[in-house]
């Protein structure tokens, strides 16, 4: 009987090693967004919370879990022996008084304290230097915009390193919420109403950020990505997005501007400096220059524009760009043209 039990707890252990590691690794790989590696201000904020209220927790559970052991394993209480343990040691009152009143309410109290401060450092407006961001919610996409630099994009979001960040958030339709978990908490985007996101980064990268607030179909794709940029190159991204792209020279490329502008896209899309100017959908103008297409579905290479515009449902279902049916010379023209927008 033993050993065939003692060979499943070896086959156990063999397999929870590896498990442990791809937990381990899964939580540190570039991929995955960890809040436990924060780079900027009001994620390194909540980090601190985050550790305290662990260091509590695992400090309660150890104190109550030795206490158990301490029971279970204690003789118990015989006949006339009263005085062995129960009069020295404290009385049933006060254990009840101390773990049970006391200690949770400091406790209690420390996080309450820790919290309200750090609630009220993350809103704390800056006074100079502040880099303003507009960000719309939209199902499923996001718009982005800066009113002073007046750049219109989407989905990609640039701010330059140590720089005090305000992004604006509101919505065109129903509640989102804007979440990058390394650089600050997450807030929701409400009907009627425009919160603001304060915070600093801490290093430069391109950082995930995703919806948090479950709205239709294509909830789980509407991603983004934040640049952090050096001043310097921030600065060049946002002249660079200021303007209206150039002309086409390339003749495939002017094929694509027409196509773009005659077929239905232009309804939905704006690309500045043509007769394109809809805005149900993304802004266009330099798509060439973004890394993802889709709110993050996809990265932006020809390949996935030529299948998301052949047909974009295919790529993420349920989304409200409709198939348009183009001939293969058309489709290869606006991909040239959409990559060519730089
Ligand atoms: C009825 C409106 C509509 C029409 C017509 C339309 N689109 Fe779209 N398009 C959208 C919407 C909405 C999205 C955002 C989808 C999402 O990510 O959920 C989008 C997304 C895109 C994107 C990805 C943008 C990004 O930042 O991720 C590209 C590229 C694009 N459309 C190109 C085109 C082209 C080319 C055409 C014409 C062949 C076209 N669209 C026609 C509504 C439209
Ligand atoms: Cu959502």
């Amino acid at each position: 009987m033993t050993e065939p039990r003692a060979r499943r707890a070896r086959a156990a252990l063999r397999l929870a090693g590896p498990a442990a590691g791809v937990v381990v690794l899964g939580a540190c790989s570039r991929r995955a967004p960890s809040t436990l590696d924060p780079h900027g201000s009001a994620a390194a904020r909540i980090n601190g919370v985050w550790w305290l209220m662990l260091a509590l927790a695992v400090a309660v559970f150890a104190v109550v879990g030795g206490l158990l052991l301490v029971g279970a394993f204690r003789r118990p209480r015989g006949e006339g022996d009263e005085t062995a343990g129960g009069r020295d040691g404290p009385t049933d009152t006060t254990w009840i008084l101390a773990g049970g009143v006391i200690i949770p309410t400091v406790i209690l109290l420390v996080l309450a304290v820790d919290t309200v401060r750090t609630t009220r450092a993350l809103r704390a407006a800056a006074h100079a230097g502040v880099e303003h961001v507009e960000v719309v919610g939209n199902d499923w996409w996001w718009e982005v915009r800066y009113p002073r630099e007046g750049v219109l994009t989407a989905n990609e979001v640039h701010i330059p390193l140590g720089r005090p960040i305000e992004i604006g958030l509101t919505t065109k339709d129903v509640i989102h919420s804007f979440w990058v978990p390394q650089l600050a908490g997450k807030l929701d985007t409400i009907p009627g109403q425009r919160n603001v996101l304060r915070f600093k980064a801490t290093r430069t990268g391109t950082y995930r950020g995703e919806c948090l607030q479950y709205c239709g179909l294509q909830h789980a794709n509407m991603g983004f990505l934040v640049v952090v940029q050096s001043p310097a190159d921030f600065a060049t991204w946002a002249a660079d997005n200021a303007q209206p792209p150039p002309t086409p020279s390339d003749p495939l490329v002017a094929e694509g501007e027409q196509v773009f502008t005659n077929q239905p896209c232009a309804g939905c899309h704006t690309i500045r400096g043509t007769s394109a100017t809809g805005t149900r959908g993304p802004d266009l103008t330099h798509f060439g220059s973004r890394l993802a297409i889709g709110a993050n579905a996809v990265p932006n290479t020809a390949a996935n524009l030529g299948a998301w515009v052949s047909n974009s449902q295919d790529v993420k279902p349920g989304n409200l760009m409709p198939p348009i049916p183009l001939s293969g010379e058309e489709l290869r023209a606006v991909v040239a043209y959409l990559e060519g927008q730089r």
